[in-house]
């Protein structure tokens, strides 16, 4: 079969990882479009990419799928134009600014395979973790408690796209991070997120380039989930000294499991007799998370490796296979959902349930 052919959309920190990925995945790295020829010319030579296209239009003649990396404005623009020319996508969290768009991207891609990388789920303790809810080892799921607390947005000095509506959309700290934190939740204990409560919080009101900022520097969110338990989660980009701390502890009610993505080669497992750390050991584990396992225990396996996990199940996924987990554009659109209702919620002071896609 001759190698996938590979486009990227984007030319920063996130085209870099998903390039990476790509190629560690087999694929041909034909085309890059960038903010502009200058720009999608060097990151083409940086990241070794056959060609840097003028726009995307040209580029989706040339390739079977296209990884939409750019600002979250533009994703649902982008994204729908590579799915309605049948070609297929990867687009980087969130899948949109909105659920509406985010609809139209769901519907718009259902012929060909669309991705989003909500690449934690790919980390071989999170779906040991997911094993030992599904299989009830871990009991019936009570309480929730969950973080993910960055320190980049901390000052005023520092600044980005993401702290402005026009490029970034309406919701940024939950958009960007508390989106990857309630995917996972959902993705371990299978059991959706009912209703929220909700505080959200700008620290930082004027940044370098931003004169009034309204996007949330933090949200502190209270759960309660359909099957009964009860939980909160805390997001924030402006927590001194934690730079990609997303922790997520799980009771049921035989143990508890605690996975914290810094650490990602252990997971605590936690029971009135004893506790116990269990190492990523793919003799150990259960089936969904040993196939995960691409280094012998002892060798640690991190976030690129996630990533890589992430796009080569993708790959495998447009070939004809159902690799579980991947998360697919209906779990962008849920965790769109989830974060237009929280940030409804905070605005209103007020309990809302979160509607599912039925309703
Ligand atoms: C910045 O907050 C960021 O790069 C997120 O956009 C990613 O999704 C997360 O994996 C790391 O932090």
């Amino acid at each position: 079969m001759s190698r996938l052919r590979v486009g990227i959309v984007g030319g920063g920190f996130m085209a870099t990882v998903h390039s990476r990925a790509a190629r560690a995945a087999g694929a041909e790295l034909a085309g890059i479009v960038s903010s502009s020829p200058t720009r999608g010319a060097a990151a083409a030579e940086a990241l070794g990419i056959e060609r840097a296209f003028p726009d995307l239009d040209a580029l989706l003649g040339e390739v079977d799928v296209v990884h939409v990396c750019t600002p979250n404005a533009f994703h649902a623009e982008q994204a729908l134009a590579v799915a309605r020319a049948g070609v297929h996508v990867v687009c980087e969290k969130p899948l949109a600014t909105t659920v509406a768009d985010s609809r139209q991207l769901v519907r718009a891609a259902s012929g060909v395979t669309a991705t989003v990388p909500f690449v934690y789920r790919f980390h071989p303790l999170v779906r040991e973790a997911r094993a030992r809810v599904a299989s009830g080892e871990a009991g019936r799921v009570l309480s929730i408690r969950a973080s993910y607390l960055q320190d980049w947005l901390l000052s005023a000095d520092d600044d980005n796209w993401r702290v402005d509506p026009e490029t970034g959309g309406r919701s940024r700290a939950f958009a960007d991070i508390g989106s990857h934190l309630v995917d996972l939740l959902e993705f371990i204990t299978g059991d959706p997120i009912a209703r929220v409560a909700a505080t959200r919080r700008t620290f930082v009101e004027k940044r370098a380039e931003h004169a009034a900022v309204s996007t949330e520097d933090a949200a502190a969110v209270t759960i309660e989930t359909a099957g009964g338990a009860i939980g909160t989660l805390l997001v924030s980009q402006a927590a001194p000294g934690r730079k990609n701390a997303l922790t997520l502890e799980i009771a049921g009610s035989a143990e508890s499991i605690a996975f914290e993505q810094e650490n990602p080669e252990t997971i605590w497992v936690g029971r009135r007799g004893g506790s116990l750390s269990i190492p990523r050991d793919a003799d150990q584990l259960s089936p969904d998370a040993a196939r995960l396992c691409t280094v012998p225990a002892g060798h640690p396996q991190g976030y690129q490796d996630a990533f890589n996990a992430f796009v080569a199940d993708s790959y495998a996924a447009i070939a004809g296979g159902e690799p579980e987990g991947l998360p697919r554009f209906t779990d962008g659109l849920r965790a769109v959902q989830l974060t237009e209702t929280v940030m409804d919620a905070a605005e209103r002071g007020a309990w809302l349930d979160v509607p599912s896609e039925g309703d």
